[in-house]
């Protein structure tokens, strides 16, 4: 249901993308701005469509002053490229996890520890609050533009071509493929996991030759990027959430007229409103698809796991490293974690 309500949105959103003639002839000229926008995620992902979306807004709003083209599906280079091509200003926009960023900008992983939201009621009145402001905060020292709705990632799950994840017993010395993150290899190296830090565009690949025996992702990923094809379980470990921060180049952004800023954002941020309902209504019938194309899934109990990250410190490791004053900010969204 989803894939048709994505190749619809799809279908409507290329159809958009096609140069409007008349408002280019309208103005008898190239655009003022023309601008990139790159992203990990397939043509028919969530992201893509809604991206595509803004910046078909954004060009009629401005009546083809800013041309913004999006570049799906690592495009441009995998996450760790176009994070450097968005530092040096090869790159205008993209969006990328928290977490990925966090070998940049240390700070913009707190909201990805393990089993710190359990709902997304909790998780966007963090990231749309004070935990988000700090995020971006942080980001905008970085000089780069954190724009203020984070779109959605999110909760995660283990998938595996082996065998499913029932207790964390299942997760020693499973060699598990992580985002390149120094939280995500803390998180399975605390499980006793063997994590292998790959960019996204290179997973499928690791999977079919079994460098690695799983990774984990929300379902919508696993969907849209074909993995039921080298995977066999997934088991709803639910172990974090984790969102795409929309991403702009600090001093590209800051040259930007007032009212170009304004168009862009409203249409970006109104876009990452849609994709969180994409996300959100997305499990129960992703769940289908995949359970469609032969996937086997199984419910482990969290606190079992939640139990082993406790014991092996990870709470306490990162407590540290972010500091008293940051992890309070999210214990006031989250309550009391790690006990
Ligand atoms: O790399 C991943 O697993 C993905 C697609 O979820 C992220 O971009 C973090």
């Amino acid at each position: 249901m989803a894939r048709q309500i994505s190749r619809r949105l799809l279908i409507g959103a290329t159809a958009a993308a096609l140069p409007l003639p008349g408002l280019l002839c309208a103005r008898g000229d190239a655009p003022e701005f023309e601008m990139k926008m790159g992203n990990d995620n397939p043509m028919s992902h969530p992201n893509t469509i809604r991206q595509q979306e803004a910046v078909d807004r954004i060009l009629k709003e401005t009546n083809g002053r800013v041309k913004i083209s999006v570049f799906p599906n690592n495009q441009l280079g995998g996450d760790t490229d176009m994070l450097s091509q968005l530092r040096s200003g090869a790159l205008e926009f993209m969006t990328l996890s928290g977490l990925i960023l966090s070998t940049f900008t240390p700070l913009s992983s707190i909201y990805g520890i393990g089993y710190a939201f359990p709902d997304y009621k909790k998780v966007w009145a963090a990231v749309d609050g004070d935990l988000g402001a700090m995020i971006r905060a942080s980001i905008d020292k970085a000089g780069l533009y954190g724009f203020e709705k984070i779109w959605d990632n999110g909760f995660r799950q283990i998938s595996s071509s082996t065998h499913p994840i029932r207790t964390p017993d299942d997760l020693k010395g499973y060699k598990i493929r992580v985002p390149v993150s120094p939280l995500w290899t803390s998180m399975f190296e605390a499980f006793g996991a063997a994590p292998a830090s790959i960019n996204f565009n290179e997973v499928y690949s690791a999977l079919q030759t079994k460098i690695v025996e799983g990774q984990e992702n929300p379902l919508v990923n696993i969907e849209t990027a074909k993995l039921y094809e080298v995977q066999k379980y997934i088991s709803m470990t639910r172990h974090m959430w984790d969102g795409f921060i929309m991403l702009g180049n600090g001093r590209n952004w800051r040259s930007l007229p007032a009212d170009v800023k304004a168009v862009i954002s409203k249409n970006l941020n109104g876009s990452a409103e849609d994709q969180r309902n994409d996300y959100a209504n997305s499990d129960g019938t992703m769940h289908a698809l995949l359970e469609k194309q032969g996937m086997v899934f199984n419910e482990p109990d969290p606190e079992a796991f939640r139990q082993v990250l406790i014991t092996a410190g990870f709470y306490d490791k990162w407590k540290e490293k972010y500091g008293a004053e940051a992890w309070a900010v999210l214990e006031k969204y989250t309550g009391k974690i790690g006990s």
